[in-house]
């Protein structure tokens, strides 16, 4: 029994630092769905350009909580926008860090509609300044069936 209880908090513990990765085409459909197309005259392209350099279009669970740390294919951070219960946050998104760990990206979406509008648009990623803006970003989309 005492056994049992072990294995299956062992594979809970395995489950949960194991990193989820999305394939840019099924992400892109998904915000598609979402309609975040052309939201706030941000592409397709552009989201994709953004998750690709803040997450390598990966979630990964923060090896610890003891300092600032980002969450989810949009990098969220604990201390602006959203709580993960240890770093005191302003939690803009008003939600849990552990909401953006999961491969239900609606929370995400929403979270990141409210940084375009609360912040100056797509700035709050310094990734999107440095390396998606004014830049051609077809390739992103160019092998995707929309
Ligand atoms: C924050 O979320 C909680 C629970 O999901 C909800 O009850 C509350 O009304 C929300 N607060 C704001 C300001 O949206
Ligand atoms: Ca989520």
């Amino acid at each position: 029994m005492r056994m049992l209880a072990v294995v299956a908090l062992l594979n809970l513990v395995l489950v949960a630092s194991e990193a989820i990765t999305l394939e840019p085409c099924a992400l892109a459909l998904e915000l598609t769905f979402w309609r975040m197309s052309g939201y706030l005259g941000y592409t397709l392209a552009d989201w994709l350009c953004i998750v690709h350099h803040v997450s390598d279009f990966s979630i990964q669970p923060p090896l610890s909580k003891t300092a600032e740390k980002a969450y989810g294919i949009f990098g969220f951070s604990n201390k602006y926008w959203c709580s993960d219960g240890v770093q005191p946050s302003r939690n803009y998104c008003n939600i849990s860090c552990e909401k953006f760990l999961d491969d239900d990206i609606q929370d995400d979406v929403l979270c990141a509609r409210r940084v375009l509008t609360r912040n100056e648009g797509a700035q709050t990623w310094p990734q999107w300044a440095e390396k998606c803006r004014g830049k051609d970003l077809s390739s992103y989309l160019k092998d995707c069936k929309l």
